[in-house]
């Protein structure tokens, strides 16, 4: 289950933009609530700076992360609004005033935009808890503090508890993100390195019932993108991680031009184990032919599309940093393989920017995850809103004509 805002069961797309005409536009930060249908901007519930009772110099919103904070069972927004706020979720979406959070509060003179979190249990005990990664830029200073703030929270935004989370030297520069390594309950974090020039290796951290970042498990293979998700079935986590071939020019990299490819972490040995199982546009069933300078698996996203009970992936493909096709792979018995695999096109750029994959979730209920594709990270023009493109998911696969909707006019 993705964010659900209102608790109706249906996931919810956070979304964040302006409103009004350029020149007189104010910032927002909202949802659009999914349905039966989908996702509609007819559904949606925007908070203007001024709803959320927050200052006129407050420029720009974005949601952060989702996460259900007080654990009431609507999912909450954590919001940047040049510091950290909360807007909680209830029966009618998010609703009333950002509470500010003092565990993410901008540390002046430094900017917040360095500031990297994850939102899941991270100690097992049923809370969601927020692991906070703070990179704190200026002159002289250039470091890092990481900390983890455990669940439930009050509504005025205050952790049962805070403390400072031990991590290596080389993670400054990384993203937060969570995912289960080793079957227990409490999640594990994986700390993203820099992953959209040299394929970079993640490190996989253990968290236990004292919380996260307890022991280093180790780097994962160097790749441009990574997705999690259990292919097989078998109840571990697969590790999913993709090398686009695409050479990165700057001075320093040696890397290797190829047509790109997707590598498969799992079986009995763990997510960690050496030898994965390699897709390429040249694998059986996989549509297409494999040439260099494809960008094959230059992003990934991990649901169950078709239903079946085993994690299938969306491979994104395209030369240097754009993407043209996203192919389908399916899960099953044998983990992830080319077999009944399927591409569709990525909209052409449009005045809104161009499309890149979003999210795979189950946005009309039907138990089918949905590919979302939108125009959100080219983030051009920033003020005008963006463009989604949601492919449903069913029974053979995605559906290749996608519902398409923008958040211009919310
Ligand atoms: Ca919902
Ligand atoms: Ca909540
Ligand atoms: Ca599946
Ligand atoms: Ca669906």
């Amino acid at each position: 289950m993705g964010a659900d805002v209102n608790g109706d069961g249906y996931t919810d797309l956070p979304v964040d933009g302006y409103v009004g005409d350029p020149g007189d536009s104010e910032p927002y930060a909202g949802v659009l609530l999914g349905g039966e249908d989908g996702l509609t901007p007819e559904r949606s519930v925007v908070l203007t700076r001024s709803d959320l009772g927050l200052a006129d110099d407050v420029e720009t919103l974005t949601v952060l992360d989702t996460g259900d904070l007080d654990g009431d069972g609507y999912t909450d927004l954590l919001v940047d609004a040049g510091s950290g706020f909360v807007v909680w979720g209830g029966p009618e979406g998010p609703a009333g005033e950002a509470v500010p959070l003092p565990w993410l509060e901008k540390d002046e003179p430094f900017d917040m935009y360095a500031v990297s979190l994850a939102v899941g249990d991270l100690d097992g005990d049923g809370h969601s808890d927020v692991a906070v990664l703070d990179h704190l830029q200026g002159t002289p200073v250039d470091e890092f503090e990481a900390a983890y703030h455990q669940g439930p929270f009050d509504r005025d935004g205050s952790p049962t508890e805070s403390s400072a989370m031990e991590l290596p030297d080389d993670a400054d520069d990384a993203d937060l993100a969570v995912f289960d390594a080793d079957g227990d309950a409490a999640l594990d974090l994986l700390l993203v390195r820099n992953y959209d020039e040299s394929p970079a290796p993640h490190l996989v951290l253990r968290s236990g019932p004292d919380g996260p970042a307890q022991e280093v498990l180790g780097d994962t293979a160097p790749g441009h993108a990574y997705g999690t998700g259990d292919f097989d079935a078998d109840g571990s986590t697969d590790l999913l991680i993709g090398v686009s071939g695409i050479p990165n020019n700057e001075p320093g990299h040696d890397d290797e031009l190829h047509p790109g490819y997707v590598d498969v972490y799992g079986g009995d040995d763990g997510f960690l184990a050496a030898e994965p199982v390699r897709l390429t546009r040249a694998s059986e069933g996989v549509p297409g032919e494999a040439e260099d300078g494809d960008g094959f698996g230059n992003g990934l996203l991990v649901g169950d599309v078709n239903g079946d009970g085993h994690d299938d992936a969306a491979v994104m493909a395209g030369p240097f940093h754009s993407f043209e096709s996203v192919t389908v792979l399916f899960g099953g018995p044998e983990g992830l393989t080319g077999e009944g695999s399927a591409s569709v096109p990525v909209p052409e750029r449009g005045d809104l920017g161009s499309y890149s994959h979003h999210s795979l979730a189950d946005y009309n209920g039907d138990g089918y995850a949905d590919l979302l594709l939108s125009t959100v990270s080219s983030g051009f023009p920033p003020n005008a809103g963006a463009g989604y493109a949601l492919h449903l998911g069913g029974p053979e696969g995605v559906d290749p004509e996608p519902l398409e909707f923008t958040t211009e006019e919310l």
